[in-house]
């Protein structure tokens, strides 16, 4: 790109300086002059099937590569990216949404224009909710400030941002300050504050026999894998994990106990962490999926450290001025005293006795495999229902492998984030964990996997229904129109259906799958519609022990 900018040259520059590579996204008559100019820029365009499938590819784009974005026309487009971008804001990931909107000029002439809600600012005030920063690009003075104030927020907070250009503008000229993007802004903690509130925890550990440490999602967007591997070794200490933060470390670690959870976690997690004298959170929201009751317990003892991008508390107190990410680093380099070996939880809750090939098909015994199958190459997916439940105690290779809405979870992450790892690390081979529902909701989206010769291995955990909603309540509802899942290639004219009905059939399809790295496959996985996965009954009983508790 030359150094002469418009606002459309000068946005596309600054994000393919950080990083941004792909971009995902539909076009649309008032984003047409901005896919212009991304087709001129060294950033390759995907067309998605629908606006929130590219949502989703960007977020598991930025969750793998440190930045996504997607690109959409003014609110059919944009608005149909909100429940994307809810997900990536509710789960830290930093995704750029760039909208096209109307011309300024023509707003004048008529207020009425095609896709227009409310006013010109809805889809904006919409959007503002659920990024860091929301910028209508409307003034070529302001642009390169605007850009980059919003570019900080974004790395800054992990969260998404939304930028706008009205059509007219895309080629609006710009005098630039800087052709480098923003730095990511460095340590900024306060050095006593800091020194302090590392000092404290030293006291508090050396004041206790059984710590445990218990890590999330945010260890994984700050980029902190290998500081906690460092931390945890050091400290000689047992970790878990939140089902978000599922894969932070690798979970062959000798250290590595499981998902703490406390809706999902297997009873042996949860006692241990229970267990502990003290509590060491990091970048861990403690959401109710999570139930950190080892948390609340402990707190009211003064025994926790409670670490988040959002503050660093520590027994009662938190600490102003310390950032999290140097927070982590100091833990790392500053001397924490080591702690003997102890005897931690049982490790392989999915090992499994594999039955005779004629054997029906059955969620333990899908899980079971599956989990001998991962290598340091398989990037796990799960879905929402038994696909994340079941998926918990599968054990990951190694860090960073494991994406799910395992928070948020809406349905139909999945498949679209296959297509956004295929484009953020082709070296990995996405292994997508997906239920019969969520499946018919964005399924399509394989389309694109596949138009771009990408070999995700999709598997369709097919119960006939809304099998986690059917714990809850069972209904009608929760049933849907049975398709032949297989047969989708077929419509898509490429990768290769499988339907599995038999524990024999199973192991064919995987390994023909597994071998072929060249075509997707999709397996069609027969399951009784009352199979449920030992992680389901816990979120059962413990969902329904809380709505009890709830109507006392
Ligand atoms: C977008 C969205 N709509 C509705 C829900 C509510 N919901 C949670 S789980 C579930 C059923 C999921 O069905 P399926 O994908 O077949 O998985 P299963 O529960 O059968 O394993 C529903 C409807 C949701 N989480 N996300
Ligand atoms: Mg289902």
């Amino acid at each position: 790109m030359s150094d002469s900018y418009t606002i459309g040259t000068l946005l596309l520059d600054r994000l393919y300086k950080l990083g941004l590579h792909h971009i995902f996204g539909i076009p649309g008559d008032y984003v047409l002059t901005l896919y212009k100019l991304i087709e001129e820029s060294p950033i390759r365009h995907i067309g998605t099937t629908r606006e929130d499938c590219a949502g989703f590819a960007a977020d598991a784009y930025a969750r793998i590569h440190g930045i996504g974005g997607a690109c959409v026309t003014y609110c059919v487009g944009g608005l149909n990216m909100v429940n994307a971008m809810a997900c990536a804001y509710a789960e830290r990931s930093p995704v750029v949404l760039i909208s096209g909107s109307p011309g300024l000029a023509e707003r004048v002439k008529n207020p009425f224009l095609h896709h227009m809600v409310r006013d010109f600012s809805t889809q904006r005030d919409v959007f503002e909710k659920i990024t860091v920063a929301s910028v209508i690009l409307d003034d070529p003075h302001t642009a390169e400030r605007e850009i980059d104030r919003a570019l900080k927020a974004l790395m800054q907070f992990k969260r998404p941002i939304y930028l706008e250009i009205p059509r007219d503008l895309v080629l609006a000229p710009v005098q630039v300050v800087s052709t480098e993007p923003p730095k990511e802004t460095a340590c900024q903690s306060d050095p006593a504050a800091l020194k302090e509130a590392v000092a404290e925890v030293r006291g508090l550990l050396s004041g206790s026999e059984r710590p445990v440490i218990l890590a999330g999602a945010e260890i994984h967007r700050f980029g902190l894998q290998e500081e906690l591997t460092e931390l945890v070794e050091h400290m000689n200490a047992p970790i878990a994990t939140t089902l978000l933060g599922k894969s932070v470390i690798r979970e062959n670690h000798p250290l590595y106990i499981g998902v703490y959870g406390g809706l999902v976690g297997r009873e042996e997690i949860l006692e241990f962490v229970e267990n502990a004298d003290c509590l060491l959170t990091l970048g861990t929201l403690l959401t109710d999926v999570e139930d950190v009751k080892a948390h609340t317990t402990l707190l009211a003892a003064g025994r926790t450290v409670h670490a988040t991008a959002d503050s660093i508390a520590i027994k009662h107190h938190t600490y102003d001025g310390v950032g999290f990410e140097d927070f982590v680093r100091a833990l790392v380099t500053s001397p924490l005293p080591s702690f003997p070996s102890r005897v931690l939880p049982p490790r392989d809750s999915v090992r499994f006795d594999p039955p005779g090939p004629q054997a029906a098909v059955t969620l333990r015994n899908v899980f079971g495999y599956l989990d001998g199958l991962l290598n340091d190459q398989t990037v796990v997916i799960a879905d929402v229902g038994e696909s994340l439940f079941a998926a918990a105690d599968l054990r990951v290779q190694q860090s960073a492998e494991f994406l799910s809405p395992a928070y948020y979870t809406s349905m139909g992450f999945s498949v679209p984030a296959a297509l956004g790892v295929g484009f953020a690390d082709p070296a990995l081979r996405p292994l997508v964990l997906v239920g019969d529902g969520a499946f018919q909701m964005t399924g399509t989206e394989l389309s694109t996997c596949i138009r771009h010769g990408q070999s995700p291995i999709v598997v369709v955990l097919n119960n006939h229904g809304y099998s986690t909603e059917r714990q809850i309540l069972e209904g009608p509802f929760n049933d849907i129109h049975e398709w032949q899942y297989e047969k989708i290639c077929d419509l898509l004219g490429g990768g290769v259906g499988h339907r599995v009905g038999t524990f024999g059939e199973l192991v064919r399809a995987l390994k023909t799958a597994v071998d072929d790295h060249t075509q997707a496959h999709v397996l069609n996985v027969l399951l009784d519609p009352g199979d449920c996965s030992k992680a389901m009954k816990r979120v059962a009983q413990r969902l329904a022990k809380r709505l009890a508790g709830q109507k006392t």
